[in-house]
C-alpha cells in the first residue's frame, strides 16, 4: 500500500520503510439463550472489525487513529477510534463492506490511507454446516504493509526506534534478553526469540553466525588445500625452469 509523498526537504532520501499490519473481522453467531441485553431482535451476530499489528505488535507508534465507516443501517455509522486497540465491536444481521481510514501520527506528515474490508458473518470454506451448528467464529483477515517512502527525519526516527518495549513480567528478570529496557523505552533491537511472523531474533542471529563460522572453516580448509597444490606446482615450475636453463647453457 504505497503512501503518496509530500515533497519535503528533510526527507530521508532513497529510504523506504515497511510496516506490516493485519486488518479484518471476527464474527460470532449470537447464542439465542444468552443474547446481549437491548439489541434488536433481528441481530444474529456479534462482530469486531480491526486493524492491528502482526502478532498483536503495538503499531500505535506510527498509526494514530482509524476511522471505521459502517453500513448506513447503523446509527453513527462513522466511528473514529483514537487509540489502540483500533477496533469496533457491534451486533447485526448482515454483511457489508467496512471502510477503514488509517491516520498516521502527525510526525509522519502523511495523508490518511483508505482500506476496505468485506465483513464476513457466515462460514464460506470447509465444513459449512458443521461450523454453523457449532456456532464457530468466522475470521476474515488480510496482511498488509504500509510503505513509507523517504519519510521525513522525525518520522524516520520514530519508525526505526520501533514500538515502546512492553513491561517484562515476573520471572523475566535475567532472561536472555539482549539488554534490559525500562517500560516505555523505545528499542530498535531485535527480540531474543523468534515468534510467528517474525523470524528475526537474537537467537536466530546467533544460529546464523554459527552457520557462517562453520562455512568459514570449510572455506579456510579449501584455501589451505589450494595453497598446498599451488606450492607443489611452483616447485615443479622451478625445477623445469632450472632444467631449461641448464639445457640452454649446454
Ligand atoms: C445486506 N447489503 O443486505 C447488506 C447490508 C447491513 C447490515 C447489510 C444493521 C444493524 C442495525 C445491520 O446488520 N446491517 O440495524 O443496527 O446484507
Amino acid at each position: 500500500m504505497p503512501v503518496p509523498r509530500f515533497t519535503k526537504k528533510e526527507c530521508v532520501k532513497g529510504v523506504q520503510i515497511y510496516r506490516p499490519f493485519v486488518y479484518g473481522s471476527i464474527a460470532k453467531p449470537l447464542d439465542p439463550s444468552n443474547r446481549p441485553a437491548g439489541i434488536s431482535p433481528e441481530h444474529t451476530h456479534q462482530w469486531t472489525v480491526f486493524v492491528r499489528g502482526v502478532n498483536d505488535e503495538d503499531i500505535s507508534y506510527w498509526l494514530k487513529k482509524v476511522q471505521f465507516k459502517l453500513h448506513e443501517t447503523y446509527t453513527n455509522a462513522s466511528r473514529m477510534v483514537e487509540s489502540a486497540p483500533f477496533e469496533v465491536t457491534e451486533t447485526g444481521w448482515g454483511e457489508f463492506e467496512v471502510q477503514m481510514k488509517l491516520y498516521f501520527v502527525p510526525e509522519a506528515n502523511e495523508k490518511a490511507q483508505t482500506l476496505w474490508h468485506a465483513l464476513k458473518l457466515h462460514p464460506y470454506v470447509g465444513d459449512i454446516e458443521g461450523q454453523k451448528e457449532r456456532r464457530e467464529a468466522i475470521v476474515s483477515q488480510n496482511y498488509e504493509e504500509v510503505v513509507f517512502s523517504e519519510p521525513v527525519e522525525p518520522f524516520y526516527e520514530i519508525l526505526t526506534s520501533g514500538p515502546p518495549v512492553p513491561a517484562r513480567g515476573k520471572g523475566a528478570k535475567g532472561s536472555k534478553q539482549a539488554s534490559v529496557k525500562k517500560q516505555g523505552e523505545r528499542s530498535a533491537e531485535i527480540p531474543f526469540a523468534n515468534s510467528e511472523g517474525n523470524p528475526f531474533s537474537v537467537r536466530e542471529e546467533g544460529m546464523e553466525l554459527d552457520r557462517l563460522r562453520e562455512a568459514m572453516k570449510t572455506v579456510e580448509g579449501m584455501v589451505k588445500g589450494e595453497r598446498a597444490k599451488l606450492a607443489e606446482k611452483e616447485k615443479v615450475m622451478e625445477k623445469l625452469r632450472k632444467e631449461g636453463g641448464e639445457q640452454l647453457g649446454k
